[in-house]
């Protein structure tokens, strides 16, 4: 990684040089005003400083590059995935076996619980085998038959797919291909349904009654919330000639207040900071001449019940126009589940997922649509402003879960 420092006479001559001398993947680490050394500096006016990073290797957009694929895949791999597979049922077989056995030895009967989409007992993928060789929560058997039907059950599992989502895109695939089978033909299948229940992508719906739309970010620590927001902001004030004005209410993180002051600096966008709940109608009011109005907020733990009391009231005092929750895709599935148990006081919202580039599988995608039912907006996959952000593609996100086995015949 390369670090340099560069200055200018404001923001943008700064970063005009950092773009210039980087290239556009440069990573901003540091932005601040300084007076030149010595004496003289006293007296002359402060200039912008831009610390920036590149990373030499950094640049795909998407993921590391993978090897090129062959259009076959040789005897032997099909054996071992084939055996691989059987392996697993094997051992869920003997799970379910030794559980039964258990559960009969003990003095006190219990009653066992029905397997739900929250049980928290194993993360394992024979577990999961286990859950959908047996009878499925709708009462029907989806014994997993074909070697073909095996593989696509591997693939989902391995994209943390909830395991009753699973149960159910293998019932609907079964019930739209009638003739026999085979890989290619399953997976196409496959990834339509997935594309349908991604549903159509939703952007920020301007408001057409000459006020400023509000829209406001939320969702859990660190998952790119104010990069996001610098990320949209950068889009619509570039591309589309939108007035925006950035508002956060995020000031319980030393430094957060900077971070999206340094973006509103390099936009030439104004910030208002709120402290609490109640400022953020004043704050609005302020920018009524833009067109836009960005609302960063303080990222939430979802075990700290009293911040989500406060942003419930920072939400109900907003009355944005628009919310969006961002969750990283690399949060586990057991994780966003709880997540989104504390995010469900959210009526209307739509769904941004971050950090695409940082995980081989997109499967959370797909879990929290199932989950949520609330549209998809935004993908982000890179830390650069403005490049690494576009609306979804669900085509592609579909595509992504059955990645390494393209091609198989
Ligand atoms: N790899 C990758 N990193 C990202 C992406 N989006 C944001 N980041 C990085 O994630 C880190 C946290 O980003 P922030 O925008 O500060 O996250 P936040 O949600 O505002 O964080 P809090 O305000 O502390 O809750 C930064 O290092 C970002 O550069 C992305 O799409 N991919
Ligand atoms: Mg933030």
């Amino acid at each position: 990684m390369r670090i340099r420092r560069y200055t200018g006479r404001d923001a943008q001559e700064a970063m005009l040089k950092v773009k210039m001398d980087l290239g556009s993947e440069a990573i901003i680490l540091n932005t601040r005003k300084v007076r030149k050394r010595g004496i003289k500096g006293l007296f002359s006016k402060p200039v912008t400083e831009i610390l920036a990073a590149v990373d030499n290797n950094y640049g795909s957009l998407k993921k590391a590059p993978q090897p090129p694929k062959t259009n076959t895949i040789t005897e032997e791999q099909k054996k071992i995935d084939l055996l691989e597979n059987r392996l697993k049922q094997m051992e869920a077989m003997l799970e379910r076996f030794f559980s039964n056995a258990q559960n009969k030895n003990q003095t006190k009967q219990v009653e066992e619980p029905e397997t739900e989409i929250d049980e928290k007992d194993s993360e394992e993928s024979a577990l999961l085998y286990n859950y959908y060789t047996s009878e499925s929560a709708t009462g029907e058997s989806t014994q997993v038959t074909g070697d073909a039907y095996s593989v696509i059950t591997k693939e989902l599992i391995d994209n943390e797919i909830e395991p009753i989502i699973i149960d159910k895109m293998i019932q609907k695939i079964k019930q739209t291909i009638k003739e026999p089978y085979n890989y290619d033909e399953i997976k196409d299948t496959a990834e339509k349904i997935i594309q349908e229940i991604l549903g159509q992508p939703q952007t920020i719906k301007f408001r057409d009654d000459g006020k400023p739309t509000v829209v406001i970010l939320l969702g859990p620590t660190g998952v790119g919330k104010t990069t996001t927001i610098a990320k949209i902001a950068a889009e619509y004030s570039l591309n589309h000639e939108k007035k925006v004005a950035f508002i956060t209410a995020d000031t319980y993180r030393i430094a957060a207040v900077e971070q999206l002051k340094t973006y509103a600096e390099i936009l030439n966008i104004p910030v208002s900071v709120i402290y609490t709940p109640q400022e953020i109608k004043e704050a609005v009011a302020e920018y009524q001449d833009k067109d836009l109005i960005l609302i960063d907020t303080a990222g939430r733990s979802h075990n700290n019940k009293i911040q989500f009391s406060e942003l419930k009231m920072l939400v109900n005092c907003t009355q944005a126009d628009e919310i969006y929750l961002v969750l990283s895709c690399s949060i586990g599935r057991i994780a966003c589940r709880d997540i989104l148990k504390n995010y469900s006081f959210l009526t209307d919202y739509k769904l941004i997922f971050t950090k695409l580039d940082e995980v081989l599988v997109p499967g959370i995608i797909l879990n929290v649509k199932c989950t949520t039912g609330k549209p998809l907006s935004y993908v982000t996959a890179g830390q650069n402003v403005p490049d690494d952000i576009e609306v979804a593609d669900t085509a592609n996100i579909a595509k992504d879960m059955f990645q390494q086995k393209t091609g198989i015949v």
